[in-house]
């Protein structure tokens, strides 16, 4: 990918007009009203009849698995709140910025999803010993950079069988949308939103590790563009705030009334669990209150009272998890612009 500067171009505004992120305010919401969900699509959204559709469970295994929507339906299920990102948030925040989804803060949303074991199915399958890695491939097609190809990705067969790797068919009480993968998707909780491929219709198990394009090419933090560099797993600490008081239609500036406001957020984490927020005031920064995380695999609501004062100020947030992971300033930059979990900073002018 050649990154650039300088304005979007038509073809980043084409993607960010199909591929949409999660409207701030709806930091609001325990769970994410659907339609206000982000969404990443990077082919076209398959129509997929219900009635004909067919999972397939195969390649290393001792028994080759083909099942229905009801079969699938009708094994032991799993409803869990579960925070997805895109990969990608943050890339337009990058400079020079890289060409692709333009994101900048809003590419997340949680869900409660509802599915049934992959590793029980896998069991079912009798996946063999000398198995490395289990292929999942969509229904959608396409090219990127030149290679055509359904959309696939692998997980190591240890990251595939935990217990929380789900293969859902509803979200928020619901059927699947259309856009979100129906009628099957995998569900990863705690790793980046690509490896919940969408459209599932393939589950492989391979005794080589897969190297399709959005496993060995997409996905990869790299400085240069002829390295390897590091695969993008699970999801960096980030903490986001709900916009105050309101906004200017273009600008999207913020207006609020001097006094006590509650400012408030959501904070996450793939890796560890959510340990501190804070909030910064032009600078200063100051600890958030949190509350306990929705569940293992989803966000959980900060607050802190802010005294405002006259005038035009920069209100900032970051999270810290487990690990000792906290968000920087200024993230590295990289190639693809993966992974850019830098601050959250919002202009307001209090009046
Ligand atoms: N089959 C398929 N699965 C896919 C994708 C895709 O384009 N095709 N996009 C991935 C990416 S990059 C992201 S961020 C998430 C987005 O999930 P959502 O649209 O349900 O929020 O789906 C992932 N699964
Ligand atoms: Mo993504």
């Amino acid at each position: 990918m050649q990154p650039t500067e300088g304005p979007i171009t038509l073809e980043e505004l084409a993607l960010a007009a199909r591929n949409k992120g999660i409207p701030l305010e709806a930091l609001r919401y325990d769970t994410t009203p659907t339609g206000m969900h982000y969404l990443l699509v990077h082919f076209d959204i398959p129509a997929i009849d219900v009635a004909s559709f067919r999972l397939r469970v195969g390649g290393n295994v001792g028994r080759e698995l083909v099942l229905g929507l009801e079969e699938i339906r009708a094994r032991p299920s799993v409803t869990m709140p579960v925070t997805l990102e895109c990969a990608g948030n943050g890339r337009a925040k990058l400079v020079p910025r890289p060409i692709s989804q333009p994101w900048l803060d809003e590419a997340v949303g949680t869900a409660e999803w509802t599915g049934t074991s992959l590793a029980s199915l896998l069991a079912d399958a009798g996946v063999r010993p000398d198995t490395v890695e289990i292929l999942f491939t969509g229904a959608d097609h396409g090219i990127e950079k030149g290679y055509e190809h359904d959309y696939a990705r692998s997980l190591a067969l240890a990251d595939a069988t935990r217990p929380e790797v789900l293969l859902a068919y509803e979200m928020n009480g619901r059927p699947l949308e259309p856009q979100h993968g129906f009628p099957l998707r995998l569900l990863v909780p705690g790793w980046y939103g690509m490896t919940h491929v969408k459209w599932l219709t393939r589950i492989d198990a391979i005794t080589e590790p897969f190297t399709g394009y959005q496993q060995r090419i997409a996905y990869w933090y790299r400085q240069a563009a002829d390295e390897q560099g590091d695969p993008v797993t699970r999801i960096r600490p980030r903490a986001l705030m709900v916009p105050p008081g309101f906004p200017d239609f273009l600008t999207r500036r913020r207006t609020v009334d001097r006094g006590r406001v509650e400012l408030a957020g959501r904070a996450w984490s793939g890796v560890a669990p959510i340990v501190r927020v804070e909030v910064s005031v032009d600078g200063a920064w100051s600890d958030a209150t949190l509350e306990p995380p929705l569940g293992e695999f989803a966000w959980g609501r900060w607050s802190f009272a802010w005294d405002a004062s006259m005038g035009d100020h920069v209100l900032a947030c970051r999270a810290t998890d487990a690990a000792g992971n906290r968000q920087p300033t200024d993230s590295p930059w990289n190639v693809q612009g993966m992974g850019n979990n830098s601050v959250h900073s919002v202009a307001v002018h209090v009046r």
